[in-house]
Parts: structure tokens; sequence; C-alpha cells
């Protein structure tokens, strides 16, 4: 027999608890897109408590999309164990060009972050954060449908010892701390620079050094890094984005083994 109730029953018991269980995390993360996932990959791995929020209800970001919606991403030969970790199948182009499908990429690596305990909450946007003496301390997150609507709803707020801006293009929980904070980011202008034109090669050898703490306990990673830096944009190259997602990871994963040995001593 089956009851419509106890389907209900299932569905609201059991985002309830994964929620309730989410309110407090090592590291909260804004934007599934492929630099957010492979962040959130490492870093569950890694037995961190990991909770990511995407605004869409499809996570992926702009990989699925490929190149002007042709389905294919380019990966170059630094990025190509990535895709052998994740499972995902590619084909070389030329002779440091790998190509797969944008969709297979963004299945293997979502799969690999739930796998590893990354909790992801889809259709759920940070539309702020906590600061606590001059640290960021957690965000404020709100359902994207009451952000669409515009509606007079206010949002709840989850704690947090990292957070990660991997919001893309837009570099939204930046955009919030450069404005709250009144220019206090660890940036040239103390604000978010803006992204620079198409230089692919730059913008992936940028990428990785722009990957960083930008704010006390607040890292930034992908688009949003070099967004935030004034890195150039590079196209359909996706090898940059799965690295940063590395890079920001093992950034903070270092930084807890320190503390952690800084307390026995
Ligand atoms: C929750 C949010 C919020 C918010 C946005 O854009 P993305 O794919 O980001 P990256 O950096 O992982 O990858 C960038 C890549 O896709 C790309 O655009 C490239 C390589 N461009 C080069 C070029 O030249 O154009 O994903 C960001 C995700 C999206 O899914 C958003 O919906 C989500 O973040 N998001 N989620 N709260 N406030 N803002």
């Amino acid at each position: 027999m089956i009851d419509e109730v106890q389907i209900s029953r299932a569905i609201i018991d059991s985002y309830y608890r994964e929620l309730l269980n989410s309110l407090e995390a090592d590291v909260v993360i804004g934007g599934a897109g492929p630099s957010g996932l492979s962040a959130a990959f490492f870093l569950a791995k890694e037995g961190l408590k990991v909770v990511l929020f995407e605004r869409n209800l499809r996570p992926g970001g702009g990989m699925a999309g490929g190149g002007m919606l042709f389905n294919k991403i380019v990966v170059q030969e630094e990025a190509k164990p990535l895709l052998e970790l994740w499972g995902i199948s590619y084909k070389p182009f030329s002779e440091t060009y790998y190509v797969a499908s944008s969709l297979e990429a963004l299945a293997g690596l979502l799969l690999n972050a739930l796998r590893a305990g990354a909790k992801i909450f889809n259709g759920i946007s940070i539309e702020d954060v906590m600061i606590r003496n001059s640290k960021v301390s957690g965000v404020v997150i709100n359902w994207s449908a009451v952000e669409l609507a515009k509606l007079h709803v206010d949002p709840l707020s989850i704690k947090s010892q990292y957070v990660i801006d991997a919001t893309g293009h837009a570099a939204e929980i930046a955009q919030v701390v450069a404005r709250k904070t009144e220019g206090k980011l660890l940036t040239a202008t103390g604000g978010v620079i803006g992204e620079k034109p198409m230089w692919a090669e730059e913008g992936e050898r940028l990428l990785l050094i722009n990957t960083r703490e930008i704010y006390p306990n607040l890292y930034v990673c992908g688009m949003a890094a070099n967004a935030v830096f004034g890195g150039p944009r590079m196209g359909p190259i996706f090898g940059g984005m799965l690295l940063s997602g590395q890079r920001v990871a093992s950034l903070i994963i270092e930084r807890q083994k320190s503390q952690k040995n800084n307390n026995f001593k």
C-alpha cells in the first residue's frame, strides 16, 4: 500500500534532520559550481563537516553549459588526475588538452562530493554573513524562491568555522563582506576589484594564486577568486576551477591541522 502522507512524512523528516544537523559546520560553501563541488569533495573526504548551499535547483553552475551550450568542457594536463579520481571519462584532443562531457563531469563530481559526505542544499541562497570579533563566523540563508519572489521573509543562520565563496563571477559573499565591513577585504582596494577580460592562460595561472583567505575565516575559490582580485576570465577551460577547489580545501585542511598541533603543544 502506498500512502501519500507517509511519502510526505519521509521527505519532511529526513530533510528536517539533515538541515537541523547542518546548523553548525566546519565549512560552509556558497555555490555548487565546479570549484565549490571540488572543495566540498576534498574537505568532506578529510572528515570535515561540509555544508554547501546552492541557489539553483540544479547544482553545477556554469559547467553543464560547456562552451556556448556545446556541452563539452576542456581540461588541461594538470587537472587530468582529478577527472580520473572522480571516474570522469575524457578524450585527449591535442597534446595538452582533454575533452569531457560537461554532463558527465558534473554528475561525477556531484556524486563524489555527496559520497564523500558533503551535505548539499539546493534552492537555498546565502544572502549575508555573520561576523564576530572581525572574523566571519557563519552565513545567513533563505529559500531562493523567497529571494526570487522578493517576499519579505526573514532568513535563518548557520554557524561555521570557515566560509568559502564559490559563487562564481558575482563573488556574492565577498561583495557582502566588502560592503558590510566598509572595504576590509584583503585586496589592494579592500573591496572586490572585478574580473578582467578574457585571457585563458593568465586567468588559469592567477586563479590558483587568487584562491585564498580574503577576510578572517572567509576564503574564495573559482571564478569568484579572479573577480575578487581582478584576474581575467578564461572561458570554458575547467581545470583551474577544479584545482582551485582542491587548493582552497588544502589551505583549510592545513590550517586545521596546524591549529590542532598548536593545541597539543
Ligand atoms: C548560493 C549561489 C549564490 C548565493 C551564486 O558560476 P559557477 O560555475 O562558479 P565556479 O567558480 O565554480 O565556476 C566558474 C565556471 O562555471 C565559469 O563560469 C567559468 C569557467 N567561466 C569563465 C568565463 O570566462 O566565463 O557556480 C557558482 C554557483 C552557481 O551555481 C550559482 O547558482 C551559485 O554559485 N550561487 N549559491 N548563494 N548567494 N550566488
